[in-house]
């Protein structure tokens, strides 16, 4: 079994910071559950654009007001607690922070801690197990 509290997190690996928010990653692909799961802060008064063409994704917002809106002209769904989104078709979009959000996020396949969005959005796909 894994137990892991946030405060643990803080300044090692599992905690990745980009410009406009920071995720807090409690379960990677090294913990072998298949998904990753993510409590992910985004920052008030930001926009950050995201299309994950190798990942699917499902968001359960806990705290904060925003919306996404699906690109390049998609239609918007307003985001507070209690909603959940799941990028079932790895549709770009754009996630709007209007308070700070906090957001609980869960890929499959798993990240694997190192990945960064690219130029276009995506995180790159899963690496074989020899290459991490
Ligand atoms: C909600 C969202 O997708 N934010 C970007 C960060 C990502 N969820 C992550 O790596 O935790």
């Amino acid at each position: 079994m894994i137990v892991r509290r946030i405060d643990e997190l803080h300044d090692t690996d599992r905690e990745v910071e980009a410009s406009t928010w920071v995720s807090r990653r409690f379960l990677l692909a090294r913990d072998g559950m298949g998904f990753s799961m993510h409590d992910t802060l985004l920052y008030a008064g930001t926009e950050t654009e995201m299309e994950y063409k190798h990942h699917v994704e499902a968001v359960y917002c806990i705290e904060g007001e925003g919306e996404i809106q699906l690109l390049p002209d998609g239609p918007s769904y307003p985001i507070r607690p209690g909603t959940l989104y799941a990028l079932d078709g790895n549709e770009r979009h754009v996630l709007r922070a209007k308070s700070q959000l906090r957001m609980v996020c869960v890929f499959n396949p798993p990240v694997t801690g190192t990945e960064v969005h690219g130029p276009d959005g995506a995180y790159p796909p899963m690496q074989a197990e020899g290459d991490r």
